[in-house]
């Protein structure tokens, strides 16, 4: 499933030290991105269904040091270990929509039984009605859905409640399909990506399992242990990116936008395809710690001109239309580029999406339905869609 074209590696640089490392790598040179016309470049995609996964990274990058005192209750778990067995594309796409729609069963059994021998009326209507605003689509994507329903049963004439249920799921695609974007690598060395959200969404997991996927393709990622705010946090990040063999830029100092700034430098002095930034938790309202996250931004940019080139904020599923609320305050922060929409499993508000895509269709990367890693997987209207009214 996370598949994408592959460029071959340069020369792999191991580093020589287990510190932080504070380049003094100019700016120009690290900003020269290789050009669409040389052969050499190559758009990597995430969600590709090109070529199967290959195997991980030869070459590892140095691990983070062992923090004096490894705290318990983490045990370098930020989230379960899955079976590592290799499985072919088709399996794996098997799986992965099983476990979406038993992650979507509560909002998708809302909707679907009330096809169930319905007659189509204005009974069926009302009933469609609720149950989408149950499913937190919103008022908006609700009387969308339904006036395009409306119109295309009368055209179709179509007579029997399967083919209505058929037609709502082909409008659900194409109200769904403009959020549909592989985040694409290879663009820039390194390409580097900064993650927010609110607190507990799930950002620390979800760089975790990022990490792990790019790894599996080949990918050297660091990562930035940008939640100064609470120790414990670093040191989950750290103990992981041991574990991993993923290097954790991490200070003491407190100052979020340093460690960002820090890991940049790193990334570029090490040749690293990839740097995640992670950040603190923080609510929209608390407005200085959103004008921290436009610092981080900021400071990431002093290290790297056009950096950072992904924004992801990560949403909770369960969240419901407070994750709407979520998406405008931190787009208007920080001009987000992606979203990562996680713990869909078990929720009645999978319908988020579709307020999402009527009022800020900022592209969804990534939806989580579990802790395991196969659990984040590349968001596809058609298999969302599928998944709610299949
Ligand atoms: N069920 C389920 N749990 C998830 C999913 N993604 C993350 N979690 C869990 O959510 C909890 C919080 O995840 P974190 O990654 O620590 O969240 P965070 O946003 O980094 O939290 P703070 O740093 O405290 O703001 C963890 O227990 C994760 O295992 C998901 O898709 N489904
Ligand atoms: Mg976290």
């Amino acid at each position: 499933m996370f598949s994408f074209f592959k460029k071959k590696k340069p020369e792999a640089e191991t580093p020589a030290a287990v510190e932080p490392a504070v380049a003094a790598a100019s700016t120009a040179d690290a900003q020269a991105e290789p050009s669409a016309e040389q052969p050499g470049f190559l758009r990597r995609l995430f969600g590709a269904t090109e070529e199967a996964p290959a195997a991980p990274a030869a070459e590892a990058l140095t691990p983070a040091p062992t923090p004096a005192q490894a705290p318990t209750g983490y045990e370098g778990q930020l989230f379960p270990e899955t079976a590592e067995r290799p499985v072919s594309e088709a399996e794996a796409k098997r799986s992965w929509m099983s476990r979406l729609k038993a992650g979507l069963a509560k909002t998708s059994s809302n909707l679907s039984l009330l096809f169930v021998g319905a007659r189509i009326d204005e009974d069926l209507y009302e009933e469609l009605e609720s149950a989408l605003l149950m499913s937190d689509a919103g008022m908006d994507a609700t009387q969308f859905l339904l006036d395009n329903l409306r119109r295309k049963v009368k055209e179709e004439k179509l007579l029997d409640a399967a083919a209505v249920k058929v037609a709502l799921k082909d409008l659900l695609v194409d109200l769904l399909r403009p959020l549909e974007k592989p985040l694409e690598l290879g663009r820039h060395e390194p390409l580097v990506m900064m993650i927010a959200g609110v607190n507990g969404a799930g950002k620390t997991t979800t760089i975790g399992k990022l990490a792990k996927h790019m790894q599996r393709h080949d990918q050297s990622v660091l990562l930035a242990a940008g939640d100064t705010f609470r120790a414990a946090a670093r040191e989950q990040l750290m103990v992981w990116g041991q574990r991993n063999n993923v290097t954790v830029i991490s200070q003491a100092s407190g100052d979020p936008a340093a460690v960002a700034f820090d890991a940049v430098q790193s990334g570029k002095a090490r040749g690293v395809d990839v740097v995640m930034v992670d950040t603190a938790g923080r609510l929209p309202t608390q407005l200085h710690l959103m004008e921290e996250l436009k610092k981080i931004k900021r400071v990431i940019g002093k290290g790297m001109i056009d950096a950072p080139h992904e924004i992801l904020l990560v949403i909770d599923g369960n969240t419901g239309q407070n994750a709407l609320a979520q998406v405008k305050a931190f787009d208007d922060a920080l001009q987000l580029t992606g979203l990562v929409i996680t713990k869909l499993d078990g929720t009645a508000k999978g319908g988020i999406l579709a307020a999402i895509a009527r009022t800020r269709p900022v592209p969804v990367y990534f939806i989580g339905v579990g802790e395991k890693l196969e659990d984040l997987q590349p968001f596809r209207a058609e298999e969302f869609a599928e998944a709610l009214l299949g």
